[in-house]
C-alpha cells in the first residue's frame, strides 16, 4: 500500500529537521507567500513552492561551519561574504539544495543564491523569492510593511525598489557591511521606476 507521502510532506520534514522552529516557520511563510505572487504574475508554482521552502536551506549551519564548507568544497566566495557570514547562507543554500536535496534546476538555485541580495534584472523567480522574504506574514519589524506588502501584488518592480531603498538605508548606517550587489540592485530598480516617466 502506498505511503501517501508528498515530495513535499518529504522535503518539508528535512527541512524542519535542519532549521530551528522559527526559521522553519518563517520558511513555510515564505513558502506560501511565494506561491500567492507565483500565481498572480504566471510562475511556476511549484518551482516558487520550492525555492521558497529551500531559500534559507543553509541558514542553521553554524557561521564558522559555513565558512570550512565553503572553504573545503572550495565554493566560489569572496572575501567580503566571508567577512560578513549573513551573506553566506545564500551561496551555500544553493550547494546544500543540490547535495543534499537534489535541486538541479537552475531557475531555482539561481533564486536561492540571490534572495538575500538581490541582483540587477532579476528573472521572475527571484523576484517572487526575494520580495516573499522580505513580506511573508511572520515578519513585523521593517519600515512600510503594509504599504510593500501592497505593491507587492500591484506592481512587481516598484515592490522591488521599495525593498531595496529601505534596506541600503538600514545598511547605510554600516556602509561597510554592504555588498556590491546590494548597490547595483539598487541602482537597477531605481533606474527601472524613473525611467518610467
Ligand atoms: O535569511 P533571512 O533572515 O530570512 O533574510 P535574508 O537572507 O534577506 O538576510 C537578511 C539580512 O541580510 C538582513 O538583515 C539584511 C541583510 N543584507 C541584505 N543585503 C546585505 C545585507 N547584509 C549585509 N551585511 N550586506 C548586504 O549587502
Ligand atoms: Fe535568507
Ligand atoms: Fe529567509
Amino acid at each position: 500500500m502506498k505511503s501517501g507521502k508528498t515530495r513535499w510532506d518529504t522535503l518539508e520534514a528535512k527541512l524542519q529537521k535542519a532549521l530551528t522552529e522559527n526559521r522553519y516557520r518563517h520558511t513555510l511563510g515564505v513558502t506560501y507567500t511565494a506561491c500567492a505572487l507565483a500565481m498572480v504574475y504566471g510562475e511556476d508554482l511549484d518551482a516558487a513552492r520550492t525555492a521558497g521552502l529551500l531559500h534559507d536551506c543553509a541558514k542553521c549551519i553554524p557561521n564558522s561551519e559555513k565558512i570550512s564548507i565553503c572553504k573545503k568544497k572550495q565554493l566560489d566566495v569572496t572575501e567580503f561574504e566571508l567577512d560578513h557570514p549573513v551573506l553566506l547562507h545564500a551561496k551555500l543554500g544553493v550547494f546544500v539544495a543540490q547535495n543534499e536535496y537534489g535541486i538541479t534546476d537552475t531557475g531555482i538555485l539561481d533564486a536561492i543564491r540571490w534572495h538575500t541580495t538581490g541582483k540587477p534584472d532579476m528573472t521572475l523567480l527571484e523576484k517572487i523569492v526575494f520580495i516573499s522574504d522580505y513580506i511573508e506574514p511572520n515578519r513585523t519589524k521593517q519600515p512600510h510593511l503594509a504599504e510593500i506588502r501592497k505593491t507587492a501584488f500591484a506592481d512587481i518592480d516598484l515592490c522591488l525598489y521599495m525593498i531595496l531603498k529601505d534596506t541600503v538605508e538600514y545598511l547605510s548606517e554600516n556602509p561597510k557591511s554592504m555588498d556590491t550587489m546590494t548597490t547595483s540592485a539598487y541602482e537597477y530598480y531605481k533606474n527601472v521606476i524613473e525611467s518610467r516617466g
